[in-house]
């Protein structure tokens, strides 16, 4: 399927939209997630025009797969759940329920979340 442009993400992107910003930089931008699943609920997504997971690892340059995980990494930080802990989802395709095509990385944290597996 193709990439849809005007999806809600790449219209955050180009700042048509506006979002509660966490992080940014040359790869991703990180944002609090508008319907918050745990007291940490922070969405980090690559800025380059990607559907999900698959889509990124097939056609994403190393630079731009290596920015993405490192900005994980620099948010679950700046977030101060790299210690206690958090969780990273990334939903792909129907059976996961995943609602926007642009791909993105929960980082879910600030309690015990449980076992979820899944
Ligand atoms: P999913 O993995 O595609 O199911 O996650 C989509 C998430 O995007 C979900 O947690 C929504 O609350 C969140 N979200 C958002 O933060 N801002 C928006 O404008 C929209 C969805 I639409």
């Amino acid at each position: 399927m193709a990439y849809d442009p005007n999806n809600i993400f790449a219209r955050i992107l180009r700042g048509e939209i506006p979002c509660k910003k966490e992080y940014e930089d040359d790869f991703a931008l990180a944002f609090h997630d508008i319907n918050p699943q745990a007291p940490v609920h922070v969405l980090v997504i690559p800025k380059g025009a990607y559907e999900n997971m698959t889509d990124f690892a097939e056609r994403a340059s190393d630079s731009e797969i290596g920015g993405l995980f490192r900005a994980v990494r620099k948010v679950s930080a700046q977030l101060g759940v790299d210690g206690p802990g958090y969780r990273m989802i990334a939903n792909i395709g129907d059976d996961s329920g995943s609602e926007v095509p642009h791909l993105h990385i929960h980082i879910c944290g600030g309690r015990k979340l449980g076992r979820m597996i899944p």
